[in-house]
């Protein structure tokens, strides 16, 4: 199993961007954004695994503000009535003076179908999340982190768990407190990226070149030359 720790960091969200470079070559073959699909409420056991999991009562993930913009740091929409202020309800109105990042949303799940036209060669996943989580590729667990405090993880190699065609990534995450504090302690994100390289597809309707278009002709001609010798000795 291919599963790694994350590194913690505290809980300052600055320290979060994802530093490992991406091999020459690759591209992005996923990230987090606003498509990716969420619930907060406790999914049916195939959430993980199953490519047809109806999520249709599921909401599209918000992007939080104040972040860096790449890779999209991502959660539940910010209205949520489980917010705390030193443990006090903190009313729908005042959060946007604190903007998405803070809400009451503590457990939430996403997942995000993704298709390639291949197994990737290569694939590295770097995720960051504050604060806990599990990361599933196609049913197979491949990172997870449960020490209450954020930090990023990766490059994880996920190519073996990658496949051509259609690909789930599924990820149960967790914020361990919903009490803002002041304005610190309560705040929430996770982001994700994989880069990758993809084999080179060759057309098998190109035009051959002359040079090999000759070489072929030249081939046959002495391949049936060698049968018309084969026939007259039989
Ligand atoms: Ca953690
Ligand atoms: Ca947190």
């Amino acid at each position: 199993m291919n599963r790694l720790n994350l590194s913690s960091h505290g809980f300052a969200l600055a320290v979060l961007a994802l530093g490992a470079a991406a091999p020459a070559g690759a591209t992005v073959l996923l990230g987090t954004d606003t498509s990716w699909r969420l619930t907060t409420v406790l999914p049916a056991s195939d959430w993980n695994s199953a490519l047809d999991f109806n999520d249709s009562g599921w909401v599209s993930a918000v992007q939080l503000t104040g972040l860096a913009p790449s890779p999209m740091s991502i959660w539940a929409p910010c209205a949520h009535p489980n917010a705390l202020v030193n443990g006090t309800p903190v009313p729908a109105t005042d959060y946007g003076a604190v903007g998405c990042q803070f809400s009451g949303d503590l457990d939430v799940w996403f997942r995000k179908t993704f298709e390639l036209p291949a197994q990737p060669i290569s694939a590295f996943m770097n995720a960051a999340i504050d604060d806990d989580l599990d990361i599933f590729i196609n049913g197979q667990l491949v990172a997870g982190n449960h020490d209450c405090l954020a930090g990023s993880l990766g490059p994880v190699d996920i190519s073996s768990f990658l496949t051509g065609g259609t690909n789930l990534v599924a990820v149960s995450a967790k914020d361990c407190t919903n009490d803002w504090g002041a304005y610190g302690s309560g705040n929430h994100q996770f982001s994700l990226t994989v880069n990758g390289e993809l084999p080179v597809v060759t057309d098998p309707t190109s035009v051959p070149e002359p040079a090999s278009a000759l070489l072929m002709l030249g081939g046959l001609a002495g391949l049936a030359g060698a049968r018309r010798r084969s026939a007259k000795k039989a």
